[in-house]
């Protein structure tokens, strides 16, 4: 151990400020990280605390390892042992890295962005071009992770550099790129499909240790940063495929934009998610594609901070900025941040600032919002040149061999177009995983329907499992009542009620072999207290999962309280589903409304991924809806906004009337091959109603109603249709009057719309003259506008329907106007006609 190695292992452990300290703290601000020369160092916060030892050797060589080329921020993590291992990396002579590989991958990436830019002039390519170190990064990423026997790689990453990544990187063959650009085949897409550089792509890396790591580039929505979750969910059902919780096997890569990075609130939301026992991965290494430009605006105008990474700060991860033209720092900080990853199972942050070569998109002309900027680059080499150079002046490799390297893979480049001018056929980019094969999409088929009941018997033995606490656990007494009476439910000798049906349909899959995972704020309780799904001792706050101890072998049984995110969560239970098609896998939204902090995951990936990238989820949204005067914001699930989505057989849209209906819907779900997402508007006041309720005999019979006849009245005069709690008031209402002339039909599935079973419901009741839709929505809201022509066209003759008047809100802030509109909608029902 030298003498410094010495000096500073002493400062690492001792808490007096030296001049080593304030170069481990404040030396990323003086670090020297843009090529282009707008992040100018700071050097105050040095100047002050290392005042009169600039020319010590100690502060020479503290300057050396903390403001050249990467700048570290890693003190404000509290674990000394994670300060240590970096500051012990920082602070040791690098290795020299396979230089010669590095320049062939930027010399491939700067290539292949100017072969597109010749033959496909004026078409948009988001080139990586000034952040062409994103390729030896990766790459550097990559060999680290295959020698820790990564076994897969899940890569996120917006426009910038895509298909350069796709092509290098993921390795998929440069023809089936220039095909997007030849734009092959668009018949076969007309009305879906999505633009080349949103495409999700799978290759693989072969590491130089001889190790093969599965390379899964996730497919992508414009929405920035929209991905990060979903990428994370796929990592964790890769994971739990394998049974691996440390996150060895499966790394996630996740790019970023600085701009988006600093300004979208999605990132935050998922940077939270890390050391979260429901979302975590082992760590994911979040890179920012840095080049201190979003589109035309500027990051004085983006972030309030110096450093788009900032708001990574909340967590202790380590922040590494590195100037993307030192391709060597570049590759050390690869090494660095992956094995840090590897040995703290910790996210990492790496900030690679380079700059933008061309404008936003090739057709954009940067020169009138940046002319002093892009004169500037307009003068300075591209990476892959100014890199030769100094190879050839510090370690002998001839800059004709660098140029030698562009020649060939130019050749090899042409040669590619001229194949993909051939294809006849769209590539499809990547292979599906095994897993896939037993699931389908596209249109619904009678065909893919199951049997969904489950024995009395079967459900007795269920419920003895649902109810049993270990022993000398200690239940608190609310709940050891709710137990017995889920007990007697699961006997026959009660009324079963949502929450039994809902763990009866779990119990029955999790002992099935098919496993269940539930995320959602508060849900393992349930916010309306329905669920208990964790038992939790009250003597000492120990936790029982009656749903993971039923049977020995059976499936995994998951259930998990959310950070209050929507978006995040959403995204990541979505990319959960892509990779773990055998499995129920749900969210809850507190509230339904609340879902729409999650649209853009709703609209981008779980109502659009089938049609751009022919990828199928059979995620299950779980939306607490209905209209019990709380007010505006507690009503409503906006049926509506699934509805205007819902076309192709996208999704499907239902809401269960009774607690039976639950149970087959969440078994036919998780049964059939049939894989869409399902939205499930649920109930609130009507969990534990007796009307809701269902016998035993409900659940060891039939199956799913999409629609819900009325067994009580033969040929009725008036036919009241409906979804949800206002049926079950109309059924009260009826009673009430002793109406004799009314059916009231529940639409349980509103998407696919169920046309066949109305069809019968009409033919059932020939004499109705009044086919009336009743709503507790207003009138520009719930499934009125859905439902209306859809019914019209079936019955050939306008309907009539009952709502609210059009609202700018959901519903009334007043409980008593609440009641009086309610009963005001019961009474119009029963006036028609
Ligand atoms: C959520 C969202 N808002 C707006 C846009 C439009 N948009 C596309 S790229 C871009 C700038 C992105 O800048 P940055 O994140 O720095 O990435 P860069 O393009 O510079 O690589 C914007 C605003 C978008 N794609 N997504």
């Amino acid at each position: 151990m030298d003498r410094t190695q010495a000096i500073l292992d002493q400062h690492l452990e001792a808490s007096a400020v030296g001049v080593l300290d304030a170069f481990r703290r404040y030396g990323y601000l003086a670090a020297d990280l843009d090529p282009m020369g707008r992040l100018l160092p700071e050097t105050e916060p040095l100047a002050e605390l290392a005042a009169g030892t600039e020319t010590s050797p100690e502060t020479a060589a503290a300057r050396r390892w903390y403001c050249g080329s990467i700048g570290l921020e890693f003190m404000h993590i509290i674990d000394p042992a994670r300060r240590r291992f970096l500051a012990e990396r920082m602070e040791r002579e690098p290795q020299a890295p396979d230089r010669r590989r590095l320049l062939e991958l930027l010399v491939r990436g700067e290539t292949f962005e100017q072969v597109i830019q010749q033959r496909y002039l004026g078409s948009k390519r988001f080139s990586i071009e000034g952040v062409t170190s994103l390729l030896p990064l990766l790459d550097g990423l990559l060999e680290t992770a295959a020698e820790q026997d990564a076994e897969q790689a899940v890569l996120a990453m917006p426009h910038r550099g895509r298909l350069s990544v796709m092509a290098i990187t993921v390795g998929r063959p440069a023809a089936e790129l220039f095909a997007g650009f030849e734009d092959v085949d668009p018949k076969s897409i007309l009305g879906s499909g999505d633009v080349k550089y949103h495409m999700g792509a799978t290759g693989e890396h072969v590491a130089k240790n001889g190790r093969t790591v599965r390379l899964h580039l996730v497919s992508n929505p414009s929405h920035l940063e929209a991905v990060d979750s979903v990428a994370m969910g796929r990592a964790r059902a890769k994971l739990d495929r394998v049974g691996d919780r440390t996150g060895k096997k499966v790394l996630g890569i996740v790019m970023h934009g600085d701009a988006a990075f600093a300004g979208q609130g999605v990132l935050a939301e998922t940077l939270n998610m890390t050391e979260l026992e429901a979302y975590r991965v082992g760590g994911t290494i979040q890179v920012v594609v840095n080049n201190l430009i979003g589109f035309t605006t500027e990051p004085k105008n983006f972030q309030s901070s110096r450093f788009a990474t900032d708001i990574a700060k909340r967590l202790p991860i380590p922040i590494f900025h590195v100037n993307a033209e030192d391709p060597d720092a570049v590759a050390r900080v690869a090494r660095i941040a992956c094995e840090y990853r590897y040995a703290f199972a910790s996210d990492v942050v790496i900030d690679l600032i380079g700059y933008r070569r061309h404008g936003h998109s090739e057709v954009d002309d940067p020169t009138i919002t940046q002319p002093t900027l892009y004169k500037k680059i307009a003068a300075f080499a591209p990476t892959w040149k100014n890199y030769a150079r100094q190879l050839a002046a510090s370690a002998g490799l001839p800059e004709t061999e660098a140029e030698g390297m562009a020649a060939a893979y130019r050749a090899e480049l042409y040669e590619a177009q001229k194949q993909a001018e051939e294809l006849e056929k769209k590539p499809t980019l990547r292979t599906m995983p095994p897993y896939w094969s037993a699931f389908t999409g596209g249109p619904y088929k009678r065909e893919y329907e199951v049997p969904t009941a489950v024995s009395a018997e079967r459900l007795g033995v269920l419920a003895e499992g649902l109810t049993r606490a270990p022993e000398g656990f200690h239940v608190h007494e609310k709940i050891k009542k709710l137990l017995e009476q889920r007990l007697e439910m699961g006997r026959g000798t009660r009324p079963i009620d949502y929450g039994m049906a809902e763990a009866l349909a779990f119990a029955s899959l999790v002992t099935s072999g098919v496993p269940v995972r539930l995320s959602g704020q508060d849900c393992r309780r349930g916010t309306f207290n329905q669920r208990h799904s964790v038992l939790i001792d009250v003597e000492n706050g120990r936790d029982h999962l009656p749903l993971a101890a039923m049977e020995p072998g059976q499936a995994r049984f998951e259930v998990y309280d959310s950070l209050l995110s929507e978006a995040a969560v959403l995204g990541f239970e979505y990319g959960y589903s892509r990779d773990f098609p055998e499995a129920l896998v749900m969210w809850e939204a507190q509230f339904g409304d609340f879902a729409n902090g999650a649209q853009i995951i709703l609209d981008q990936f779980v109502t659009a991924g089938e049609d751009k990238w022919g990828l199928l989820s059979g995620l299950v949204l779980l939306l607490p809806h209905g209209y019990e005067g709380q007010g505006p914001e507690h009503s409503s699930a906006r049926i509506e906004r699934y509805l205007q989505l819902a076309a192709e057989d996208n999704i499907q849209v239902c809401q269960p009337s009774t607690a039976g209906q639950y149970f087959h819907l969440l078994r036919r779900q998780a049964l059939r091959r049939w894989r869409k997402p399902l939205i499930v508007f649920t109930p609130k006041s009507m969990l534990r109603h007796k009307d809701s309720s269902s016998s035993l005999a409900e659940l060891s019979d039939g199956g799913f109603q999409n629609v819900v006849p009325d067994r009580r009245i033969q040929n009725a005069r008036r036919i009241l249709l409906c979804s949800g709690k206002i049926g079950h008031e109309l059924l009260r209402e009826r009673e009430r009057r002793g109406d004799t002339q009314t059916a009231v039909v529940f639409l349980d599935q509103l998407y696919p719309f169920p046309a066949r079973e109305l069809e019968a419901i009409f033919a059932a009741h020939p004499d109705a003259r009044d086919v009336v839709w009743v709503q507790e929505e207003p009138a520009n809201m719930g499934a009125l506008f859905f439902v209306q022509p859809r019914i019209e066209r079936l019955l050939r003759r306008p309907i009539r329907s009952v709502k609210r008047s059009a609202s700018g809100s959901p519903a009334t802030g007043s409980a008593t106007a609440h009641t009086l509109e309610q009963k005001t909608l019961i009474t119009m029902a029963f006036g028609i006609g």
